[in-house]
């Protein structure tokens, strides 16, 4: 059974003041609008119309909690680089998205969506740039991967995986189709771990049963298409601009 298949809508929040005070470790969900944002969480989930999916950009507004267990939630967060009024990013921007990444303090990591066909754009690059700041970790979902082939899927992910050595440390990156529901696995592993949430497959049998491959590291970064940048680069993170403008 996927790890997040408990997951119900909670709540959804447009101020500071309204963010859920029972919750011990949440994972925020950013990138561009329509990058598959809402859709992610849908597939995590294992169900159809959690959030709300949209060919519309724009279509999600504030912050959507998602709750998984006890003081545990997914959190939808409205996508950037879609036109609108310059006041009005600036308003959602400094009333809310920016101290909610930047002080909430279940928020354990954040998963960054980009679409794989045209991964870190500008935007995307100030978002990593400005969330690597807190020191907490990043998952690239790279999505979409359904409209690559094989080899374009393997282009994309070398490429990212380049560009991310020079910007970012602690952060990791897969391919994810919510289509058709790949990479699913692998993004499970990291969140949950993230969240102190165990895998039942990794369950950890009794002393004498272990094998060698069962008894490896739970805390095992992400594995198979994923990858982890190099590290040292992050002082080029420092005093980047928040990804407010288009
Ligand atoms: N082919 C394909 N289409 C996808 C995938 N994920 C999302 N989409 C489509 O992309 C569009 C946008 O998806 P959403 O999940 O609403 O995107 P979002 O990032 O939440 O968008 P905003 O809420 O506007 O920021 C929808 O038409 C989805 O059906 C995918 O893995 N493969
Ligand atoms: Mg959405």
């Amino acid at each position: 059974m996927p790890l997040f298949q408990k997951a119900v809508f909670h709540t959804t929040v447009a101020q500071l003041r309204d963010l859920p005070i029972d919750s011990s470790s949440e994972v925020a969900f950013a990138g561009r609008s329509n990058a598959g944002k809402s859709s992610a969480i849908n597939t995590l989930a294992n169900h159809t119309r959690l959030a709300f999916v949209s060919k519309t950009p724009g279509r999600t507004q504030h912050l959507n909690y998602f709750s998984l267990d006890a003081g545990k939630y997914l959190v939808d967060l409205p996508g950037y680089g879609f036109a609108k009024a310059p006041e009005e990013i600036r308003s959602q921007w400094e009333g809310l998205l920016a101290p909610y990444l930047r002080y909430r303090e279940p928020l354990v990591g954040l998963v960054l969506i980009m679409d794989s066909r045209h991964p870190l754009t500008e935007l995307d690059l100030q978002m990593l740039a400005w969330f690597a700041q807190t020191g907490k970790p990043i998952h690239i979902l790279l999505s979409k991967a359904d409209k690559l082939t094989r080899q374009e899927q393997a282009v994309a992910l070398r490429e990212v995986q380049a560009a991310l050595a020079k910007i970012s440390e602690n952060c990791t990156l897969q391919l994810f189709s919510s289509l058709k529901k790949t990479g699913v696995a692998e993004a499970e592993k990291v969140l949950g771990t993230w969240m102190g949430m165990a895998l039942k497959d990794e369950a950890v049998p009794p002393a004498g049963l272990r094998t060698e491959k069962l008894a490896r590291p739970k805390n095992r970064r992400a594995i198979g298409w994923s990858a982890r940048t190099a590290k040292g680069a992050s002082s080029s993170a420092k005093n980047k601009k928040p990804p407010v403008t288009n």
